[in-house]
């Protein structure tokens, strides 16, 4: 897959992908990621990309004309298919199933803002979406452009080395993490569940799946109830619950 981001800090997007395992994967050419500085594409004497904003006011705006340049030239050398997409506050959620759509298209314009944001009819005629990675204001499109590469870049075949993975995922899928653990076995802060420690995959496996169900329902019911059940999770969660129950009258006595 190649991603394509239209930046006035590439260095911050190069700097951030230089570390951990989608660094590697960035590295091993499986997701290929390349910036363009709308700077080069300014061409009056003193190179500007921003200007004051129309009706006033304070800040600047991004100017069209080097962002569209910039956007044009990123997406010319991205296969065809490839979308251009806007990072901002008010575009659509940027979650997991995006994330899984996103990692199966042959390429990617993100645009990363600065400033007040970037001129309206930019959005409106050059990009095909708008994402936004939470209910947040950050100062600048860069960091939301690499929590969308790490989420994509995770998930391309390859990447982390691991179909294992990819099952575990889908075995998981839309749940919440189960906890995890590692030595020491026991410590002042407690043990490990025992269960982890037996060697019974199967056993794990069922551990794990009801953990992942009990933490969901108990942080993110909606998640759960968008998400529905099969008839063994539906029978792991009860059984969450109940020793959710019995552990909570023995802390009692
Ligand atoms: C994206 C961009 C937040 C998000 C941004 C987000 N803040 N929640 N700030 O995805 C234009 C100038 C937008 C700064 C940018």
């Amino acid at each position: 897959m190649r991603i394509a981001v239209v930046s006035l800090f590439p260095q911050m997007i190069r700097d951030a992908l230089a570390h951990g395992v989608v660094g590697r994967a960035v590295d091993r050419g499986g997701v290929d990621v390349q910036c363009v500085d709308p700077r080069e594409f300014a061409h009056d004497v003193h190179r500007s990309v921003d200007d004051r904003p129309y009706g006033g006011g304070p800040g600047m705006v991004l100017k069209i004309e080097p962002l569209r340049a910039a956007v044009r030239a990123a997406a010319q050398r991205l296969p065809e298919g490839s979308r251009r997409v806007y990072l901002g506050a008010d575009g659509e959620r940027f979650d997991q199933r995006r994330a899984r759509q996103a990692s199966g298209l042959p390429g990617l314009v993100l645009v990363a803002g600065r400033y007040e944001g970037i001129d309206e009819r930019f959005i409106a005629t050059e990009v095909d979406e708008s994402w936004s990675i939470g209910d947040y204001i950050v100062s600048g499109g860069e960091l939301p452009a690499l929590v969308v590469i790490d989420a994509i870049a995770r998930l391309v075949p390859g990447t982390l080395g691991s179909s294992e993975s990819a099952v575990q995922e889908s075995f998981s899928d839309g749940l919440l993490d189960w906890p995890h653990y590692t030595r020491p076995p026991t410590d002042s802060a407690g043990g490990v569940p025992g269960v982890l420690i037996g060697g019974d995959h199967a056993a794990i496996r069922r551990w794990r799946l009801r953990e992942a169900l009990g933490r969901t329902w108990l942080r993110r019911p909606e998640m759960l109830e968008r998400r529905g059940m099969s008839a063994e999770e539906r029978l792991l969660l009860e059984e969450f619950k109940r020793e959710r129950v019995a552990s909570a009258a023995q802390s009692e006595d």
